[in-house]
């Protein structure tokens, strides 16, 4: 259990952005900010509300096997404005998607960031040139990476890689591509199926951290409204114990949370549990606990 009177000095849940990225407001940005702010029900943080939107590009043909180049490009180019804006104010980000495409922007506005917990399934390192699918929710690890060397997509132009591979801690992880396979070395990926949230040497650095939340990387029966189920994922009792260690550090800073689909919930209840589970672990990375905090009732 965490004692919530010991909060970090440096509470992040004091300091919260919401960027949400669809248009309107849909049932997850509405859900976390009324358990953020809200004083009597919530954590009463102070929660500025933004919402970006984004321009589909026409004619917009596939960089090799990258889909919608252009428009997922420029829209990241203007989340990662939107995200240093909310870090130059000395707030948390928290970043309410859309689909895992979102972290190259949301990770290059956080620049200078490291640690990134890559919470999810699928390890995302697939190339314009590997992907199968084409999707660009399969890629984003490969355009942040500087040792990927991606480069000549257009829409991205801007993109500058930020992150080397040991920056990237996975949690997870169980659906990797044969072309996504040469870049873990077996030792690395042993280390990242684990558990192991962090390496201690990594909290030591005091940097802060980048959680790029996937909800597919929960056992689909808790995700059930997400595209892309694996069997066999990270539990509910987990996947919050992971977010409380950390909140307990103190240096959270970012958060995306990602894969969230209503329109493939088979029915409302399907819908609503995955948007329940995805705000419990979001509100114990902001330090709601499980004990000594019975504010938030569900
Ligand atoms: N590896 C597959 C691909 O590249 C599936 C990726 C699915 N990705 C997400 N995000 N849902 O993690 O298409
Ligand atoms: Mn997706
Ligand atoms: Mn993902
Ligand atoms: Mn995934």
């Amino acid at each position: 259990t965490v004692d919530s009177t010991s909060r970090p000095a440096q509470s992040i849940s004091e300091h919260l952005i919401f960027v949400s990225l669809n248009q309107g407001r849909n049932t997850i940005s509405a859900w976390l900010s009324e358990c953020v702010w809200n004083e009597k029900t919530g954590l009463g943080c102070d929660v500025k509300d933004r919402e970006l939107k984004f321009d589909i590009i026409p004619n917009d043909h596939p960089y090799h096997n990258a889909k919608n180049p252009r428009t997922v490009g420029r829209a990241n180019e203007k989340l990662a404005s939107a995200v240093e804006e909310v870090k130059k104010d000395g707030r948390t980000c928290l970043v309410v998607g859309g689909d895992h495409s979102l972290a190259i922007g949301s990770i290059s506005g956080h620049a200078k960031t490291e640690p990134v917990i890559w919470f999810d399934a699928h390890a995302d390192i697939n190339t314009p040139l590997t992907s199968l699918s084409g999707n660009m929710h399969g890629q984003p690890v490969a355009f942040l990476l500087k040792e990927l060397k991606v480069s000549g997509v257009p829409g991205f132009e801007w993109l500058k890689p930020c992150l080397s591979a040991e920056d990237i801690v996975y949690i997870g992880l169980r659906d990797v591509d044969d072309a996504e396979q040469p870049t873990f070395p077996k030792d690395r990926q042993e280390q990242t199926l684990s558990l192991n949230i962090i390496s201690p040497q990594k909290i030591n650095k005091k940097k802060p951290i980048h959680l790029s939340f996937d909800v597919d990387g929960l056992d689909p029966p808790l995700t059930p409204a997400t595209g892309t189920p694996v069997p066999g994922g990270v539990t509910l009792r987990e996947g919050i114990y992971v977010a409380e260690q950390l909140y307990k550090t103190g240096l959270l800073s970012a958060v995306d949370t990602v894969e969230i689909n209503p329109r493939l919930g088979k029915t409302q209840e399907e819908v609503d549990s995955t948007v329940n589970t995805a705000v419990s672990i979001i509100l114990s990375g902001f330090g709601k606990a499980r004990e000594g905090s019975h504010s938030c009732s569900y």
